[in-house]
């Protein structure tokens, strides 16, 4: 089903080789609301290129989340407004499209010479040199082929980097996206001396402490239904302010009713105003949720998607499941 064919005219990986090992100075850009794969790479290859005496600056529309900021360099990160010097390259890493740069973006198509290295399949090339591979798991694959080809070995840092990017991406590697590569990369940043227990730790196994005290209240409520397919789990806003936890600490909390056994889709109804609630959906093959979330406004993948509804919980709850019961 997948393509194994890269398009060459917009996988140029020794232009962009040559490109960034000319340039004296380099501007790198993340894409806005930064993940560990768009930062990671970023933060890599601004660590490499200042090994190689260049003068570098990592810049992002948005903050760096707290659960990244021990990335080596990423209090060095900065918004569009600081830029006032004149750097010869621009580089996108891990940007779909050029309005993904956010605020940065008029900074980046005045640069001289722009260059992009990108996983995304709907990635057009925005860029005077683009090194775009759909079939790469992260961008930080992209970063590896790269650093591959450079004459330096790769410092442990670089390998906190790129593993924090590859493994977000592939959460954890389990995603359908994980492949050879993947593991293949794995290896090369073990030689490099990546601590992986304590970084997977870090990144996969640590909670905050507001988002157990959120699980504990949303728990209880969990419900299913479709004959053991249809899970649920709700919020409100009443129980957000007694934990005293915000939106951020409920993620991930969904997984918890997908991954029940025997369960096919699943449901998180959040109140985040008086009346008002987010709904995530899950799904695992065959089924799919998307079309659930578009009906009422909503948006997503067949796997994941999200919608908004204005009414009661009681009446999300019914809503919700009458829906996903019609999907079965
Ligand atoms: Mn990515």
């Amino acid at each position: 089903m997948k393509m194994t064919t890269i398009r060459n005219d917009r996988y140029q990986q020794d232009d962009v080789l040559s490109a960034i090992q000319s340039a004296g100075s380099v501007l790198l850009f993340g894409h806005v609301n930064p993940d560990g794969d768009t930062l990671g790479s970023v933060l890599a290859l601004k660590l490499r290129l200042e090994r190689m005496g260049k003068r570098v600056q990592a810049m992002v529309d948005g903050f760096v989340p707290g659960y990244l900021a021990f990335l080596p360099g990423a209090e060095s990160v900065m918004n569009a407004e600081a830029v006032t010097e004149a750097f010869e390259l621009a580089v996108a890493v891990d940007v779909a499209s050029s309005d993904r740069l956010g605020k940065c973006e008029a900074l980046f198509t005045a640069a001289e010479k722009t260059a992009v290295i990108d996983h995304h399949g709907t990635n057009v090339g925005y860029a005077h040199i683009n090194m775009i591979d759909e079939h790469a798991s992260a961008t930080a694959i992209l970063l590896y082929r790269l650093f591959a080809q450079m004459d330096l070995p790769m410092t442990q840092e670089e390998a906190i980097c790129l593993y924090t990017a590859l493994s977000t991406d592939t959460g954890n590697f389990i995603y359908d996206s994980t492949n050879a590569e993947s593991f293949a990369m794995m290896g090369g940043l073990m030689e490099a001396g990546l601590p992986l227990a304590e970084y997977s730790r870090m990144l996969f196994r640590q909670k905050e402490l507001l988002h157990v005290r959120l699980l504990a209240e949303t728990l209880p409520s969990l419900r299913v239904t479709g004959n053991g397919r249809i899970a649920g789990l709700c919020l409100t806003l009443e129980q957000m302010q007694r934990a005293g936890a915000n939106g951020g600490h409920a993620e991930g909390i969904v997984n918890y009713a997908i991954d029940l056994e025997g369960v096919g889709m699943a449901y998180f109804a959040r109140e985040v105003e008086p009346g008002k609630v987010k709904v995530s959906l899950r799904a695992l093959q065959p089924f799919a949720v998307d079309q659930v979330a578009a009906k009422f406004g909503g948006g997503g993948h067949k796997l994941a998607a999200g919608l908004t509804l204005v009414m009661p919980m009681e009446e999300v709850i019914r809503t919700v499941e009458a829906e996903l019961e019609a999907v079965l």
